[in-house]
């Protein structure tokens, strides 16, 4: 028998074909259904088109009480000569000691959870770069699954601690237990030797904020008693800018890098823009970072500065140091 589906009937049936959402089919499921002629020969159509309407009315309610986890990443590919995350607890000053570091300007609020993602900043010491990265806070219940990665990747750890708070000492721990679940550990050092190559250490300055505070020289003795023995510990209220300017020596010098200055034969040194590489790194290592070819290519180089006789020559494993400045001799 005959079903004698309309035109109308057709035409939803078409707009079915194209809607994606399942609130979309649904709808027009629905149009199709009041527009099958009820009779018998149109019985096992109705079935289906019941069935259907059926299945995806669940769809929809599961989606609902289910929602699909949008994973966010950041990458921030590292500046300048090295790269720090500021972590910390809600309201701990991350924000504004960013602020105060370099030009960015994030929110800072008298209120937990203002910063929902991370930020980056670089902070100017002396004649290089050190690149900042404020991050959203840590507690117990809350931390963004990417804060882990961004850490992993970092040089090293800003962990800031509030000082006006009773609390500020125990929520630093929650921070670094959080952190270690997901096997990333701050750590003051890095350990000799490690077994467990999962396990990503990250070196980490401790950070107590807000010293301008009642009590907070107090719980700054707490703090030490914790703390002292695991990290380096520099005391600031980022605030008023008290103890910046050492903090800011404090950062660039615990990232262990030095600074080499290029010079091409018979032309002054470029003493605006030096090139930092690991303390130890050989004339070939930090070669490698001004072309990779100088891997190869590399035969000797000059070198001027406090260890040598100016325009010495050197091997390729001749050890530099802080602010010698380097003629590379292919
Ligand atoms: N008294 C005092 N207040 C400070 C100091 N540093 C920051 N604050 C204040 O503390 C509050 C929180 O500062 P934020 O920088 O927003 O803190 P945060 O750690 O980024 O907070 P979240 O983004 O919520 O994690 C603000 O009201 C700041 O002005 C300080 O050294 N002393
Ligand atoms: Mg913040």
């Amino acid at each position: 028998m005959a079903t004698n589906l309309t035109p109308q009937y057709h035409e939803a049936e078409e707009e079915y074909k194209k809607a994606k959402t399942p609130d979309e089919k649904l709808a027009c499921l629905k149009k199709m259904f009041q527009l099958v002629p009820k009779h018998k020969a149109s019985e096992k159509l109705q079935a289906d088109l019941k069935t259907k309407m059926s299945e995806l009315k669940d769809e929809i309610e599961h989606a609902k009480k289910h929602p699909k986890k949008v994973g966010v990443s950041y990458n921030f590919p590292r500046q300048g000569a090295g790269q720090y995350l500021i972590l910390g607890a809600p309201n701990a000053g991350k924000s504004r000691l960013l602020t105060r570091l370099t030009r960015a300007a994030p929110e800072v609020a008298a209120y937990p959870f203002t910063t929902r993602e991370p930020y980056a900043g670089m902070m100017d010491w002396q004649d290089v770069k050190v690149q900042l990265i404020d991050t959203p806070p840590i507690t117990v219940d809350y931390m963004e699954a990417y804060v882990s990665n961004l850490v992993r990747a970092a040089d090293a750890a800003l962990l800031m601690l509030d000082l006006g708070d009773d609390d500020g000492p125990f929520l630093v721990e929650t921070v670094i237990d959080r952190l270690a679940q997901v096997k990333t550990m701050l750590v003051g050092a890095k350990p000799a030797t490690q077994d467990d190559y999962s396990i990503q250490y990250v070196r980490t300055l401790l950070v107590a904020n807000k010293i301008d505070l009642d009590g907070a020289q107090d719980r700054l003795d707490i703090v030490k008693e914790m703390y002292a023995a695991k990290f380096p510990v520099h005391v600031i209220a980022a605030e008023h800018g008290t103890g910046l300017e050492d903090f800011r020596d404090a950062i660039y010098q615990f990232l262990n890098v030095i600074r080499v200055y290029t010079k091409q034969p018979g032309k002054p040194a470029d003493m605006t823009a030096p090139f930092t590489c690991p303390i130890g790194s050989t004339v070939v290592e930090m070669a490698a970072h001004v072309h990779r070819d100088f891997t190869d290519n590399l035969k000797s180089a000059r070198i001027w500065g406090s260890s040598v006789h100016d325009g010495q020559t050197v091997g390729r494993e001749h050890v530099l140091h802080d602010r010698d400045v380097v003629e590379l001799h292919v």
